[in-house]
């Protein structure tokens, strides 16, 4: 073989002979024979809608779970690294009518040019694993799930209001709903009437919710997310009599009473008054004026056009019920800000201790009562939200609210005027969208037999193609005859059917099971064995703006197929890594903004491995990354020189054997064997970082740092006319080989073809390939480092000399005299370290 030599990087040539490589030898597929004894390691990033076009934020997502996944390899892991396309979807659509292309069409070659980018960018993804869901070969185990849920009870259809966009002209999740706008749109959203496929997702909300703790590998802040969108809270539910009907004894929800939910039950003599939302069943009738219907007709339609309640609005119905805890007389009012689908719609307001009750009374003048006594050291002014001691309560006066609550609700609970509940925000998960490029749901309707699943063995129900687009507000499918008339699979009569497809995020619920599957043509949608192989997801890579839809959703569906019996696995994904954002100028990358950055053309000037090495060395991967040219010609730049250093040293190191061994008669220069030290300290800090951390660009630069020092070495043998021994070369070599593994999951195809160089062969990802360390006996030299807390002198400690802050905190901290100091680690604010000489705590 030739070994080029002094060879400028032509990064093209270079990049496709590796891509080309690798789908010959098919190098990324998962689970071959020989992997078979390695453990698994199964990382996936949140693969993509094909809109047509990678963007920075993709090429920066699936550089961090490439750099994970070829890491894995490296380290002898048998690795699942699949990618494929969440296809259904709006934008489909609107081009559909915008442009009178095919949806499916359009969908096609997108997904054709988005793959020619990813495979442009090297990505390792075993692509025979690859999943589109806007195949009937997908989307009809979907529809299979559909049908077992229905049958469950997991799956059900009621009338409900519904979120609405008019522009999207199709329903919206509460999930989608951001800020009382459309989340893809940024419209309005309105409410609607409308019967609704539903899943039952609240079924699960208490193990959903439960779960979450044991969910380690997942960020705080995509945990405390969930937790709030579940919102569980545990309070009383009471009964209110109205107070001009003669309320029977032992009362129960009926019309002579309103429900209402409260989670301080310690204020119930400070209720003086009742709110109701304006949907309230009750509303219409306890409202006694004719003026007051009006009222409640203009609150109804407010609430529909903006779910804005910033100003608290509302009015007297002129009705009244009786507080049984004192026996008084309360108005009920209608109020805005009472939300009609939380709790009983209705809540006992105690404007002394709740804001919002509190702006709500001031305004509309009604009575404040004070049964809270502040605790010691807060403020006496009202309202006073917080716990404290009863007072102006009765024979409750002088509990603590925690004891008062105990009492209250099991007085409540034994005279029968109320109950214990727990209470979740978490709504049941509406899926019907009235759109055509979606997954058809499998039911027809039947005038004889009402609502009929499709049999099983009828999947696929295949969406029709040759559609009529057009923008008149009702969905193709309701235009499409052929679609619509169906036989009834029970009566074999005349039915209809459904025109609602589902939700698209009910396909990327499920599509890492999916990914298991080796063989297509099998006639199932996984295979038990499979899951139990691969999932969890060992590290699952995507944006933070899923934090609430997609990992809620999946999460659930697990559960949910779980019982079903397809598995017994209960959460999907084991380590979740949420990315921050790619942003320029301050601003995230939009067409809108106009600062968009087209990873094609970098890739043309530049190459895939550039385009890799600058999104991974330029922020770590939580934070967000801030767009900067001059580095991304900063990363050209040292790959030029790596690869320029790999290409002039090759041939002093070609002929070292391979598996020579250093024996103690072996004199081993100095300078080796100080650069080989340091290799070591770089090998474990990578290693670490590369298990969890994922600082990719400490990584970098100390491999940086490292080829400089080889350079500098290499320079001073030549000048100095150093004679290298063997093992000195085979040393060498072995640095050379640790730089390009180390870089190797960062920039592949300028490592593979440093390997080839140096090593004269592929590397074969069969074998474990991460270098281990090796102490060629050499220890460092050592240093005296004052250690300040605070800025004051604490202890004199020795160490080795070049150590970072963070080494070097931890030996600090093995000083009692440092320790008395610092009790706790998350005392420390920062440290402050003049290299080699003083290390200051500041906490
Ligand atoms: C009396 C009270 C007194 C309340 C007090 C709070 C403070 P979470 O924790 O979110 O469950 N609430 C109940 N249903 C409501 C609805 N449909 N719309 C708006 N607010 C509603 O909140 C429970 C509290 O939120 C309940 O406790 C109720 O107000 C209010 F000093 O009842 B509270
Ligand atoms: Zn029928």
């Amino acid at each position: 073989m030739e070994v080029k030599t002094d060879k400028n990087y032509d990064f093209d040539e270079i990049e496709s002979k590796w891509q080309a490589f690798w789908e010959r030898n098919k190098t990324f597929r998962a689970g071959s024979a020989i992997s078979k004894n390695k453990p698994k390691f199964y990382c996936i990033e949140m693969f993509p809608y094909p809109s047509g076009n990678i963007h920075m934020g993709h090429v920066r997502n699936y550089a961090i779970g490439d750099a994970v996944a070829r890491f894995k390899r490296l380290k002898g892991y048998s690795v699942l690294h699949p990618i494929g396309f969440d296809s259904f979807g709006l934008p489909a659509e609107n081009a559909a009518i915008k442009n009178k292309t095919d949806p499916a069409e359009w969908t096609e070659n997108n997904i054709y040019s988005m793959t020619t980018q990813l495979k442009r960018l090297g990505f390792s993804y075993d692509w025979d694993r690859s999943v589109v869901t806007s195949d009937s070969s997908y989307y009809k185990w979907e529809q299979l799930f559909f049908l077992q849920m229905l049958k469950k009870g997991l799956v059900y259809k009621k009338i409900s209001n519904v979120n609405w966009c008019e522009s999207c002209h199709t329903t919206l999740a509460n999930e989608q709903v951001e800020g009382g706008k459309c989340w893809r749109c940024g419209n309005d959203a309105t409410i609607k009437n409308m019967e609704q496929w539903f899943f039952k997702i609240t079924a699960y909300a208490e193990e959903l919710l439960e779960d979450i703790d044991g969910l380690k590998g997942w960020p705080d802040k995509v945990k405390t997310m969930q937790r709030n969108w579940i919102g569980r809270s545990s309070g009383l539910s009471i009964f209110f009599k109205i107070a001009e009907d003669s309320p029977e004894e032992g009362v129960e929800q009926n019309d002579n009473v309103i429900e209402i939910f409260t989670t301080r039950a310690d204020t119930i003599f400070g209720a003086t008054f009742i709110a109701i939302s304006p949907s309230h069943l009750l509303a219409k009738k306890l409202i006694k004026s004719p003026e007051g219907q009006v009222e409640l007709e203009k609150m109804i339609h407010n609430s529909l056009i903006s779910k804005d309640i910033a100003e608290k609005k509302g009015f007297f119905t002129g009705s009244y019920v009786i507080n049984s805890f004192t026996g008084k007389k309360i108005p009920v009012y209608v109020a805005n800000f009472v939300l009609t689908d939380y709790g009983t719609g209705a809540i006992m307001s105690v404007p002394a201790h709740d804001g919002r009750d509190y702006e709500f009374a001031k305004k509309y003048d009604i009575e404040i009562i004070k049964v809270i006594k502040p605790e010691k050291g807060q403020g006496d002014n009202l309202p006073y939200t917080s716990y404290g001691e009863l007072i102006n309560s009765g024979d409750f006066n002088g509990f603590s609210s925690g004891e008062a609550i105990e009492k209250i609700c099991a007085f409540a609970e034994d005279t029968g005027i109320g109950k214990r509940v727990i209470n979740y925000r978490l709504k049941d998960w509406g899926v019907s969208r009235q759109r055509y490029w979606g997954c058809p749901i499998p039911v027809v309707y039947c005038e004889k037999c009402g609502t009929v699943p499709l049999n099983e063995s009828d999947l696929p129900l295949v969406l029709p193609r040759n559609v009529i687009f057009d923008d008149v507000g009702i969905s193709s499918l309701e235009k499409t005859e052929s679609f619509i008339n169906a036989e009834c699979p029970e009566c074999g009569g005349w039915a209809r059917r459904e025109t609602d497809t589902m939700d698209t995020f009910v396909e990327s619920s499920w599509y890492f099971l999916r990914y298991t599957l080796a063989d297509r043509t099998e006639r199932v949608p996984f295979k038990r064995e499979d899951i139990e192989k691969w999932l969890p997801v060992d590290r699952y890579i995507g944006g933070v703006e899923h934090a609430v839809m997609h990992l809620l959703y999946s999460r659930f569906f697990v559960k949910a197929l779980r019982d079903l019996n397809y598995f017994k696995m209960n959460e999907p994904f084991e380590n979740l890594l949420t990315q921050g954002m790619v942003v320029k100028n301050g601003a995230k990358m939009s067409k809108s903004k106009g600062n968009v950055i087209d990873p094609d053309e970098l890739i043309k000037k530049f190459g895939a491995d550039t385009v890799r090495l600058f999104v991974l060395f330029a922020a770590p991967p939580e934070k967000d990354l801030e767009w900067n040219d001059s580095s991304v010609e900063g990363a050209y730049r040292f790959i030029n020189k790596f690869y320029r250093t790999v290409t002039s040293c090759a041939d002093s190191f070609c002929d070292t054997e391979k598996d020579f061994k250093i024996t103690a008669e072996d004199e081993i220069n100095q300078n080796v064997k100080k650069i080989i030290y340091k290799l070591g300290r770089i090998i474990e800090k990578a290693e670490k970082e590369m298990e969890g951390r994922y600082h990719f660009n400490t990584i970098i630069s100390s491999s940086m740092e490292l080829l400089n020092d080889f350079n500098d070495f290499t320079a001073e043998s030549i000048r100095d006319k150093i004679v290298l021994n063997k093992a000195d070369k085979y040393l060498l070599k072995y640095l050379i080989n640790s730089i390009i593994l180390i870089l190797y999951p960062f920039i592949p195809h300028v490592c593979s073809e440093a390997f080839e160089i140096i090593n004269r062969e592929n590397m074969n990802l069969e074998k474990t390939l991460w270098p281990e360390v090796k102490d060629t006996g050499y220890s460092p030299e050592e240093c005296n480092i004052a250690v300040q807390v605070n800025g004051k002198m604490r202890d004199l400690i020795t160490s080795s000399i070049n150590l970072d802050d963070e080494d070097l905190l931890k030996i600090a901290l093995n000083s009692s005299k440092v320790r008395k100091y610092v009790t706790d680690e998350s005392m420390i604010k920062k440290t402050i370290y003049v290299k080699n000489k003083l290390l200051n705590i500041v906490i």
